[in-house]
């Protein structure tokens, strides 16, 4: 059987655009050499290596860094810093962007990436990956700008995930299908393994942090009501799934459907995932997976950020499911919701026995 390795893909699909001069497909093969570094790290980890557990370090984002985070941050801004084909990297993990010096030669690309999501997964070997998305410079002169760093999430020409799990698998589209490639560990070698992968229109999953319940506004609330609701006629009820590492729970999403939701909230006022590194290049996965991401009242992809580490609402996966989350969203009271019977404190007196 003929198996097609990720660069050769790459190289095809590059082809297909006239006047391709090759360094997209340079580009994509060192994202690919530094996700096979970090899977390597990620699946030594604990066989006595130092790499677990806590750098003592709190990122941009306030979150404790872990060994590996770091790890996957310097490898990530490291081979793609020295690849000629990008003047600019931007991450999670960095407070400012790295801006490629002109004497390092820098390409015409943008680098974004969160170089490890779900870390605080890594010590109970639950799946981790990495997410990245890539922009074409499109300011003038030389130097990188706020118009390079903060573009509309549908002028991304490429993005992608790794998934550090049970197999190392690496997904990405260039705006021409959504293709997954399985790491062979023996070989070190990346194959095509789901081809033009498509969302399903509806699903009969949804995934969200439920604990957060009680600081949602009510449109969420009612959603959720909803979709524990009996009725085979409208799929219902969904199944809750939810792993709490985004590229997990957005890979499965990708391929079985269903939605996957993390909502503003009384503490995260605009949601808690980032827009440049999460919800744009997932965004741009799921529009050529026939999906679609949202913020809950407005397309991701039509969004101009205004900082780098932004967050957004996310409401992402099949079509049908986004489009009545809106609904929900926009309409209050549209289902009301059932009022929960008192809470026991468990103080209560033993009720006597019958009989
Ligand atoms: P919560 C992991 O820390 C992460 O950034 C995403 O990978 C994941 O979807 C989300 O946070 C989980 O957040 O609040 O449910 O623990």
């Amino acid at each position: 059987m003929e198996r097609t390795t990720l660069v050769q893909h790459v190289r095809q699909q590059e082809r297909m655009n006239p006047g391709a001069t090759g360094e997209f497909t340079s580009l994509m093969n060192e994202i690919m050499v530094a996700s096979k570094i970090v899977s390597l790290e990620v699946n030594k980890a604990g066989i006595g290596e130092d790499i677990l557990g806590l750098t003592g370090k709190i990122n941009v984002q306030g979150e404790e860094v872990q060994k590996l985070d770091e790890f996957a941050d310097m490898t990530f801004t490291k081979i793609i810093g020295q690849s000629e084909t990008v003047c600019a990297i931007t991450s999670e993990e960095l407070e400012y962007p790295v801006i490629i010096p002109p004497d390092r030669n820098p390409g015409k690309y943008i680098f974004m990436m969160d170089p490890l999501d779900g870390s605080s997964n890594i010590d109970v070997n639950v799946g981790i990956g990495t997410i990245f998305s890539i922009y074409r410079k499109i300011s003038k002169g030389i130097k990188v700008t706020d118009e390079d760093l903060l573009q509309r999430g549908d002028q991304q020409i490429a993005a992608g995930y790794v998934i550090y799990g049970s197999s190392t698998m690496f997904v990405y589209t260039s705006g021409k299908g959504v293709h997954g490639f399985t790491l062979d560990p023996a070989l070190g070698e990346f194959f095509l393994s789901h081809p033009n992968i498509k969302i399903p229109k509806q699903g009969s999953t949804y995934s969200i942090n439920e604990g957060n319940t009680e600081i949602w506004c009510e449109e969420q609330k009612n959603f959720i009501q909803y979709l524990k609701e009996k009725d085979p006629a409208t799929n219902r009820p969904y199944r809750l799934r939810y792993i709490g590492t985004l590229v997990s729970d957005f890979h499965r999403t990708l391929l079985k459907g269903g939605i996957f939701m993390y909502p503003r909230d009384t503490t995260n006022k605009n949601g808690k995932l980032r827009f440049a590194f999460e919800a744009a290049p997932l965004g741009f996965i799921i529009k050529d997976a026939g999906g679609r991401a949202s913020t809950g009242e407005k397309n991701i992809l039509d969004i101009v950020p205004t900082e780098i580490h932004q967050r957004v609402p996310l409401y992402i996966g099949s079509t049908h499911d986004v489009d009545l989350a809106e609904k929900y969203l926009a309409t209050p009271s549209l289902h009301v919701e059932k009022k929960p019977a008192t809470p026991l404190t468990g103080k209560e007196k033993p009720a006597t026995q019958e009989g």
